[in-house]
């Protein structure tokens, strides 16, 4: 369930009665934008009278970021330099952990995530959500005018991506907040990538997730880190989310989608072998035995890659014997309808082997997924 604040109006308490805020901001080479986000932040302690601290999460910039926090002089922010496991999502992820109050936001420090936004976000978690959003996407949301049109769709493609993960309308947002004490009991967390607000809204399973409205302002100082590598490792997140929330259908699916490239290598090489004019059954056989094979590395590559340090050999015999009763349905079906029912015709043999390969799926994805691949084989 979500909910923009703004369509909820919710009862006003006053944050200051929050505990205390920790903001983590994690930076790389934002030397230029942090005396601005500190000013702003500080403007809104003051008005709000609130308890905070920040926490720069930088990775190893060396330009002059921590002489930046230090010219600032506020006693509430400080810097952790990273030097092992760098990345945005592990950064945020360390800045969690050594946040010291019970309410955590999370914001990108080039300005574009306005921290005047910040009571809203913490108002969300009083009036019981227990995770809020600073969203482009709700009502009142917005970006600014010169997006232009690839901007928006990758945007919109990432966003329809994770569709199936989570009904919050811009879960590709870096700005949020969530109470450390859901944080601190989460587990599992294995963020890549940019997206560390989807991984705790999946991870945590939360259900009551609100958003409220932003302006998404583009930044002004420094350059963008989010470059191609950061965005292919997006698609490897949401395999990987895909897989915690959906473990048992994303099973099948891969195995199904394993199985369709089968199909055509399977056809590929039986019509290649009918055109040099082997025998029939021969070439049925061919078919199946080298789709059986590309089957195995893929499943075991992809499908049900927990099991992929296990003994490839060991693994492919089991695999070809747990498959062996898939196999003689496959063959037995499509060699029974070649003769009886479909004798002739364009395509005869390819569609036999299609009504084999149908059969004999079934009792394969039950062999592989709880005989071969099955869990208790992985070493820990
Ligand atoms: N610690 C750390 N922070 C990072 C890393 N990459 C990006 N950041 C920070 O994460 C925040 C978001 O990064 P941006 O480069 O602004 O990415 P973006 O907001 O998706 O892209 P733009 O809209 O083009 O700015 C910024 O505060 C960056 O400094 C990283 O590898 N490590
Ligand atoms: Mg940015």
């Amino acid at each position: 369930m979500t909910k923009a604040i703004s369509e909820h109006p919710i009862d006003l308490c006053d944050i200051r009665f929050t505990a205390g805020i920790s903001i983590i901001i994690p930076t790389y080479q934002e030397a230029a934008n942090i005396p601005y986000i500190l000013k702003r932040i500080d403007t809104l302690r003051q008005a709000r009278d609130l308890t905070l601290e920040v926490l720069f999460m930088d990775d190893d910039s060396r330009d002059g970021s921590v002489e930046a926090v230090a010219a600032a002089g506020f006693d509430w922010a400080r810097i952790i330099v990273r030097k092992a496991d760098r990345g945005l999502s592990p950064a945020v992820i360390e800045g969690f952990e050594a946040a010291r109050y019970p309410v955590l936001i999370c914001m990108d420090c080039d300005l574009s995530h306005p921290p005047e936004a910040i009571p809203n976000l913490v108002l969300g978690l009083h009036s019981s959500q227990q995770f809020v959003i600073g969203s482009r996407y709700v009502p009142g949301g917005s970006t600014d005018d010169d997006w232009g049109f690839f901007r928006w769709f990758n945007s919109f493609v990432a966003t329809v991506l994770a569709r199936p993960l989570t009904a919050v309308r811009d879960p590709m947002s870096g700005f949020f907040a969530m109470r450390k004490s859901d944080f601190d009991a989460a587990r599992d967390l294995n963020p890549v990538g940019y997206k560390v607000a989807l991984e705790l809204i999946v991870k945590c399973s939360f259900e009551n997730v609100g958003e409220v409205p932003i302006h998404f302002t583009d930044r002004q100082h420094g350059e963008s880190k989010l470059t191609l590598i950061e965005q292919l490792k997006y698609i490897q997140h949401l395999r990987r989310l895909y897989m915690h929330k959906f473990s048992g259908m994303m099973y099948l699916l891969q195995f199904l989608f394993v199985g369709a490239s089968g199909v055509v290598v399977n056809l590929a090489v039986l019509s290649l072998l009918v055109l040099v004019g082997l025998p029939e059954w021969f070439c049925l056989a061919a078919g199946i035995g080298v789709s059986l094979c590309t089957n195995f590395l893929l499943n075991r590559r992809f499908t049900f890659s927990y099991a992929r340090r296990e003994p490839v050999l060991r693994q492919f015999l089991g695999f070809v014997s747990a498959s062996l009763l898939g196999l003689v349905v496959n063959y037995a079906v499509a060699l029974s309808l070649r003769m009886n029912v479909l004798e002739d015709g364009p395509f005869a043999l390819q569609l036999a082997a299609l009504a084999g390969i149908a059969a004999g799926m079934g009792f394969n994805f039950l062999g592989a997924r709880y005989l071969v691949f099955r869990k208790r084989f992985v070493r820990r």
